[in-house]
């Protein structure tokens, strides 16, 4: 399944000469079993560069190192793992295991009575391990906490690493799951266990919901359940994958076309290259979250704030606990989701259209970081490692994805009706009507217009629209908007329903990285929007940003809106 990227990927030769040395000289130090490691060589030797923005703090640069977990950690957070480690001395590379059975993912809503029993043994034991052990679910919330909540500093690196907001989120995640899998396993005593995945995009109406929270999670005195979740994601519910979290007051019917509409938009149109779906480089001491890519910001995220508590009261936060980085691996509905995320970057490079490959970079595939394994031991890993699921022994039961094609019938993905329908004339009377993006401008609660010039049309690479400079006044505070092409007249509680809608921003608050407060960049694909929209002929594009009301609001403002062509690959 993953392992297909091969043959999708459409690598070109060129880039700079040491990098490609630097990636030829990691993967010699690093084990790939047999015949496909020499063609990971032979494609990871075609390293080229991409655009980067600029107004980012940066760091000395370089991949990131694999951390010390049990010594390199600040408390702030409280996620430091136990000390003193007791596993084997050093810190071991990951190295594959051909001779492991092919563990299946299944659909969680498919689960068998027996399947449901092996995943809840497995939580129970994980959770009676003892906090000094680095496998307990306590330390599996806490190593993810670790990672992304100003838990980790480098040497020589002004800010905390963080996995999350930028092209580390898939990979970093694949190897979370991967060792939280063999843990479970380990503590079953059966390696064919498999996670199941939380089937959320699969919009079928037939019972068992797949993109219901099945009904095992929610049984009060099973090791499934977690009290700190949203009453509103409890079945019969469905899930709300363009949600700012709580309860909402849409249809099923209505949620089961729109979360297929957005998922359409963040994974076909939204998201076709490597530095728009895996999100924006983050090398050794550069401020994290500079940028997620389309997927992760939403639905993924989305789906966090969804399932967390809202009303979370002290001594928890609110949207506790899924909705929380420091808290959000405590929940193992969080390992059924990520195992959806997981399978759904497996499809993406799959899909038409666009430049599906990784980052082929050498500070990307040549990071490393660390895991404890099935046995309680310290082991790196390199990205590089991760970028083949048949190498790492699992693949993933199908399941429907009429996503794929806007949720109707391949070849009419582009005949959704708009929500705001408009002649050729009017359109150019918008045109000439809205002013440019002042630097002056700011997003209240009153939705953002303005106009930008498309630049020369260019043969390579996708056409998107890149908002930089961007301020966020209070980062303690979420920050959400909702971008719509051509739509001047939306209001938030239209989206992702309408073809219109184009993507989203998401800015979920870190506690950690409070003190930091950089300017940010987001950018997402146009190019392949106005042509669905059959306005791929216009000079300029007409956007709109929406905030949602209540307590997310904030003056938000952006120095520059440009389009750019993005050729990353
Ligand atoms: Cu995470």
């Amino acid at each position: 399944m993953c392992s297909s990227w091969l043959a999708h990927s459409r690598a070109r030769p060129g880039g700079r000469r040491r990098r490609r040395m630097k990636v030829m000289d990691q993967l010699r130090r690093v084990p790939i079993s047999a015949m496909k490691g020499v063609i990971y060589a032979a494609v990871l030797s075609m390293v080229f560069a991409w655009t980067e923005a600029t107004t980012r703090p940066r760091g000395p640069g370089g991949p990131m190192p694999a951390a010390n977990l049990p010594e390199d950690c600040n408390t702030l957070e409280r996620c430091c793992m136990p000390k003193p480690y007791t596993g084997t001395p050093g810190i071991r590379q990951f190295e594959y295991e051909p001779n492991l059975p092919i563990r299946v993912r299944r659909p969680a809503h498919l689960l068998t009575k027996k399947e449901i029993a092996r995943l809840e043994k497995g939580y129970k034991l994980m959770r009676a391990l003892p906090d000094t052990d680095p496998r307990s679910l306590l330390n599996q919330m806490n190593l993810h906490c670790l990672y992304c909540d100003n838990g980790l500093y480098f040497k020589g690196a002004d800010y905390p690493l963080e996995v999350h907001n930028g092209w580390f989120f898939l990979p970093w995640h694949r190897m979370f799951l991967y060792f939280h899998e063999r843990i479970l396993g380990e503590l079953l005593g059966d390696d064919t266990f498999a996670l199941p995945y939380w089937n959320w995009d699969n919009p079928e109406a037939t019972e068992p919901l797949p993109n219901a929270i099945p009904s095992f999670y929610w049984n009060p005195n099973s090791s499934l359940y977690d009290p700190n979740r949203n009453i509103c994601s409890r079945p019969p519910f469905i899930v709300d994958l363009d949600s700012i979290g709580g309860c909402t007051n849409k249809t099923a019917d209505f949620l089961r076309v729109q979360n297929t509409r957005l998922q359409y938009t963040q994974m076909v149109l939204g998201g076709d290259t490597p530095a728009l779906f895996y999100g924006m480089p983050y090398r050794l001491g550069d401020f994290g979250g500079g940028g997620p890519g389309t997927f992760e910001d939403q639905p993924h995220g989305t789906i966090h704030a969804w399932v967390g508590d809202p009303n979370a009261e002290a001594p928890f936060r609110p949207f506790d606990d899924m909705g929380n980085f420091g808290r959000s691996a405590f929940d193992p509905v969080f390992y059924a989701h990520h195992a959806n995320v997981d399978r759904l970057w497996c499809l993406w490079t799959h899909l038409r259209g666009g430049k599906r490959t990784y980052p082929m970079d050498s500070d990307f595939v040549t990071s490393q970081f660390s895991f404890y394994d099935h046995k309680g031991n310290l082991v790196k890993m390199n990205v590089s490692q991760t970028l083949d699921t048949d190498l790492l022994r699992y693949k993933f039961e199908d399941s429907p994805t009429p996503w794929e094609t806007n949720g109707v019938a391949a070849g009419n993905e582009f005949n959704i009706p708009r929500c705001n329908p408009a002649s050729k004339s009017a359109v150019n009377r918008l045109i000439a009507a809205t002013p440019k993006h002042s630097s002056k401008d700011i997003l209240d609660i009153t939705p953002l217009t303005f106009k930008v010039r498309r630049p020369a049309r260019s043969s390579v690479g996708t056409e998107v629209l890149e908002i930089s400079g961007l301020q966020i006044p209070n980062i303690t505070l979420q920050a959400h908007w909702k971008a719509f092409l051509f739509f001047p007249q939306v209001n938030f509680t239209h989206g992702a329903i309408c073809p219109e809608f184009v993507g989203t921003y998401n800015f979920i608050p870190h506690v950690g990285q409070a003190k930091y407060n950089p300017k940010r960049v987001w950018r997402v694909a146009v190019g392949p929007k106005l042509k669905a929209l059959g306005l791929d002929h216009v000079k300029s594009v007409i956007v709109t940003l929406v905030q949602p009301p209540g307590p997310w609001l904030q003056d938000i403002k952006f120095t520059k809106a440009k389009i750019l062509y993005d050729t990353s690959g």
